[in-house]
């Protein structure tokens, strides 16, 4: 049985095509038209109680958030992609993967809301910090994990990707490096194509 991703070309789920792309796995899109509130109706709420994108069924498994997402596909189907439970390279694989959503995404949200929060209280610490550690990432090393590209990079590359793209973040050279090498990935260019037809479909361009 194929996957299916609820799907928005304008969500996050657009960002998940690349890491079903990565996994190799077969998959249908089911369009949720977060437009018009489609996110707030009963089929996607039995699925996903926070009425969010992206949204995986496999199955009779639900998962959601980005990030889960696409450990799960690479766990589950491109053990590849992963550093084995057991190996040492996996904490610095999980470490980076986290970051993206508890940190990077926040601090950004925080910084451009004007938040007024105690940075040792945030778990995303201050916006300059997260930049700082965000580069030290991925200093001197093709990826995350130095020469060899994993769903880390997908799921903390995809975040800094999005965020320079939408100009939250200042694409320094190590960060410019980096997007490129992601982009010369023929999974990325595969997901970008089929995000760029369903807004064509969806009359979205
Ligand atoms: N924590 C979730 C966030 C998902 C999320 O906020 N998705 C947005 C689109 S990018 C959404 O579905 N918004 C519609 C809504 O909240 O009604 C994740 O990382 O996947």
């Amino acid at each position: 049985m194929s996957l299916s991703l609820c799907y928005h070309p304008y969500s996050r789920a657009a960002g998940t095509l690349w890491a079903l792309e990565e996994a190799g796995v077969d998959y249908d899109l089911k369009v949720i038209d977060i437009m018009k509130g489609a996110q707030k109706g009963p089929e996607l709420i039995a699925k996903n109680p926070m009425g969010k994108l992206p949204t995986l069924v496999d199955g009779d498994i639900v998962v959601t958030e980005a990030a889960a997402i696409a450990l799960y596909l690479a766990d589950r189907y491109a053990p590849a992609l992963a550093p084995a439970q057991g190996d040492p390279q996996r904490g610095t694989y999980l470490r980076w993967s986290f970051f993206a959503p508890s940190v990077i995404e926040p601090a950004v949200m925080a910084k451009h809301a004007g938040w007024a929060v105690k940075d040792v209280s945030a778990g995303w610490g201050t916006f300059e910090a997260m930049l700082v550690a965000a580069e030290s990432a991925i200093a001197g090393k093709s990826f995350v994990l130095g020469d060899t590209f994993s769903m880390a990079d997908v799921v903390f590359g995809g975040t800094l990707r999005f965020m320079i793209g939408f100009k939250q973040i200042e694409p320094t050279p190590v960060f410019e490096d980096y997007v490129k090498r992601l982009e010369a990935r023929p999974a990325l260019q595969r997901a970008e194509a089929r995000n760029a037809a369903m807004r064509k479909e969806l009359g979205l361009q």
